[in-house]
């Protein structure tokens, strides 16, 4: 079966809990659970993982490189703007990867404008709150191959 890995960064658990204003209402639960419908519906099997230990999101990317991953869709949270490690991993990654943010990162903090990972991606998403996994889902079950 085809796969995708969904990674979220750190604090992400908290979603739904505090700063709604920038992050919404739905808990992480909420959003990985309709990933899961969906991405069964259309045949795909998915695994959402959520660490705040950079080295526990590296570990899983690595893992996704050797067991057939075809795509990740990560949101790195604030690793987005600090970590060469997570590109390194990502660079390693053959598949398709999509970076997703919940907020517009480009209208905060000048410090959140800059994102490693975004070398990497493939697509790039931010602002849509959590419609923004939503997208990069059927996206990437639209890819060719
Ligand atoms: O907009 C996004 O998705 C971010 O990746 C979220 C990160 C932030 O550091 C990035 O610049 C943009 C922060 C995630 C923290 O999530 C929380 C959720 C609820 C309550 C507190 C934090």
């Amino acid at each position: 079966m085809k796969k995708i890995l969904v990674l979220h960064g750190p604090n992400l658990n908290l979603l739904g809990t505090r700063q709604p204003e920038i992050y919404g209402h739905e808990t992480l639960e909420d959003i990985n659970n309709r990933l899961f419908e969906r991405a069964a519906l259309e045949g795909w099997e998915i695994a959402c993982r959520q660490s705040n230990h950079e080295g526990q999101l590296i570990d899983w990317i690595q893992a996704a490189r050797l067991d057939g991953t075809a795509a990740i869709i990560i949101n790195p949270a604030a690793y987005t703007h600090t970590s060469v490690a997570i590109l390194d991993a990502l660079n390693a990654f053959e598949g398709t990867v999509i970076e997703v943010h919940l907020s517009n990162v480009h209208k905060r903090e000048s410090f959140r404008h800059h994102s490693y990972v975004s070398l990497r991606a493939d697509g790039v998403i931010a602002g849509l709150g959590s419609q923004g996994y939503h997208a990069a889902l059927e996206a990437v079950m639209r890819q060719p191959g």
